[in-house]
């Protein structure tokens, strides 16, 4: 049976994971929940089904693989990271995947709560990412992927929370080639750039509709 990925149709904690299926050639149904307008943003069609898929934790993103049902962004990145061996190997690479990702959901979490909860933030916000993004431009070096040598999953996780950034703040990575350096090359993946180039890809909304981030600057 295909497998099936449900969630709104936004980028925010999901896309990540269509990256990593499109890299990785899974067929896969995405199913998108619609939301309604303002005010009500209606949820029902996802509302209506969410306590009868058999999820453990019922949420959005989840992934249906057959008997194999998983909510947690992060869990399902790492189901396909093992699944299609693009976990870290060695010890060093082990490390460094498991502190990425820790530390790219706690930038993933300031990054919802100001275009989410408090968009009066996001002048200061904007004014912390240079120092944000040092740590992973330091953290980076000169290594091709996050992790090393390898591709991993963290890989397709960094992509999509810088990408996110750069449409909030377009200058947060100038002055850190080797990040610019690392988003184009992801972007460079041949199974990447053809799901890029497709209908299916699309670049916004990154936040649902009751985001303020979508309300004030329609992104
Ligand atoms: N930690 C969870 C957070 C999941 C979450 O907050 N999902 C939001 C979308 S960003 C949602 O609308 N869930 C549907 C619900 O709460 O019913 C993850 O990474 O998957």
């Amino acid at each position: 049976m295909t497998p099936a990925l449900g969630y709104w149709k936004t980028r925010a904690l999901c896309q990540a994971i269509r990256l990593m299926l499109r890299y990785t050639g899974t067929a896969f149904e995405d199913r998108y929940y619609p939301v309604g307008d303002a005010p009500g943003y209606d949820k029902s069609e996802w509302l209506s089904v969410k306590y009868n898929l058999g999820l453990a934790f019922p949420n959005l993103p989840y992934y249906i693989d057959g008997d194999v049902k998983i909510s947690q962004s992060k869990a399902i990145m790492r189901y396909l990271a093992r699944k299609y061996d693009l976990c870290g190997t060695t010890a060093e690479e082990m490390v460094r995947t498991d502190m990425l990702e820790c530390e790219l959901v706690d930038l993933q979490n300031a990054f919802f709560d100001v275009t989410y909860e408090h968009y009066e933030r996001k002048d200061s916000y904007v004014a912390s990412l240079p120092a944000r993004m040092k740590q992973y431009s330091d953290f980076l070096g000169s290594r091709t992927w996050f992790a090393g040598d390898k591709l991993t999953y963290v890989d397709f996780l960094a992509y999509e929370v810088f990408d996110q950034h750069l449409v909030l703040a377009s200058t947060c990575l100038d002055g850190f080639k080797n990040l610019r350096d690392f988003h184009k090359r992801f972007e460079e993946l041949e199974p990447i750039k053809r799901y890029m180039a497709s209908p299916e890809f699309f670049k916004k909304p990154i936040c649902n509709k009751y985001a303020q981030f979508t309300i004030v600057e329609g992104k």
